[in-house]
């Protein structure tokens, strides 16, 4: 039997979620939105579209939890994007606010899914879906890494033209202005990017700039859009995870992930390799990271946890 895949939002991350979804054939998809005809119009122009790709999954539109019923994937895009000038974290009071609604709403429909949030500030909403609805830890993930991932590998590519498949690399931390590049994991066609720094195939002060410029990829994007962020994007990368787990791949992706001391770090969210199977987040993986990059991360920690204590300040349910 298919698969049903939940969309919550069906704004331009959750269209083109189930668009994709569509195309690959993954699995049935409801899409739901408190705006009853975006939800709708959406699943019923992807449908007709089927003839044409030649796929064969059911999608419908929906404002009413019960037609979520027993998902077995739930992806959350609900809420506000960001707006040129805007940080992530200016968004914290509206998204927390819907985030609390939707968790009530999966908790009671869905209470088995694998659920992934891409509601941004994603680490402390991801946390604060996780807290309101009580699913367990390992089934709550938050995606941004993988985009964030992808971005600093698509500027290598581009700067070393050189085929992105080529290129390994990953960003772990939080998703936002502190999140770490790790540069001494990184490879181009299996060699070591600091090696090509030290022959002079890129300088270390442009792999500084191609850096700085994932870490402020949301807002180039923003800046261009005038209305909204990104979508194209981020919607591959939650469709990434959601295969992973349904077809129990066990992917080794940079995720949202709840930590439990792993990386010297108790009680929070934040991006950290970690493996999708069929269980969810099935393992943590723990990379050694050298001192600069620990000091990075354990800032990049910080800044989430100094947002949840604000996300705390707004609902003292959070505690
Ligand atoms: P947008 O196109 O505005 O879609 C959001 C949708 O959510 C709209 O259709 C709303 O009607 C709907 N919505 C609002 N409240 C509710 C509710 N209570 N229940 C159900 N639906 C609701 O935004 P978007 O799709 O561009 O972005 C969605 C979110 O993703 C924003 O918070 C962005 O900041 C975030 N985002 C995160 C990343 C990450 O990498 C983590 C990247 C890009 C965007």
């Amino acid at each position: 039997m298919k698969k049903k895949i939940t969309l919550i939002g069906a704004g331009q991350i959750g269209g083109t979620l189930a668009h994709l979804i569509a195309i690959k054939g993954l699995a049935n998809v409801v899409l739901f939105d408190v705006a009853e005809g975006i939800a709708k119009g959406k699943a019923l122009d992807i449908a007709q579209s089927s003839p044409i790709e030649g796929f064969n999954v059911n999608l419908r539109g929906t404002n009413n939890y019960e037609d979520t019923k027993n998902s077995d994937v739930i992806i959350i895009t609900a809420g506000v994007p960001r707006k040129p000038g805007m940080s992530r974290d200016d968004l914290l009071g509206i998204n927390l606010k819907i985030i609390k609604e939707v968790a009530l709403g999966i908790k009671k429909t869905s209470p088995d899914a694998f659920v992934i949030c891409i509601t941004n500030p994603l680490d402390v909403i991801v946390m604060a879906l996780q807290k309101y609805s009580g699913l367990p830890k390992n089934k709550v993930v938050g995606m941004a890494g993988i985009l964030d991932s992808s971005r600093l590998i698509y500027f290598l590519s581009e700067k070393l033209n050189i085929e992105a498949s080529k290129i390994k690399s990953f960003v772990l931390g939080g998703h936002g202005d502190t999140m770490v590049a790790m540069l001494n994991h990184t490879k181009v066609d299996g060699e070591p990017i600091k090696n090509l720094v030290k022959s002079g195939k890129i300088l270390e002060e442009d792999l500084n700039k191609l850096v700085d410029r994932t870490k402020k990829g949301g807002a180039e994007i923003v800046k261009y859009l005038e209305k909204g962020s990104a979508f194209y994007a981020p919607a591959s990368a939650g469709v990434e995870m959601a295969e992973s787990f349904i077809k129990d791949l066990k992917k080794e992706l940079p995720c949202a992930a709840y930590l439990n001391g792993e990386y010297g770090v108790k009680d929070i969210y934040a991006g950290v390799p970690v493996i999708i199977g069929k269980n969810g987040v099935e393992k943590v993986v723990e990379i050694k990271l050298s001192s600069d990059e620990k000091d990075q991360f354990n800032k990049s920690i910080k800044a989430v946890q100094d947002l949840f204590e604000a996300a705390k300040k707004i609902d003292n349910n959070l505690k």
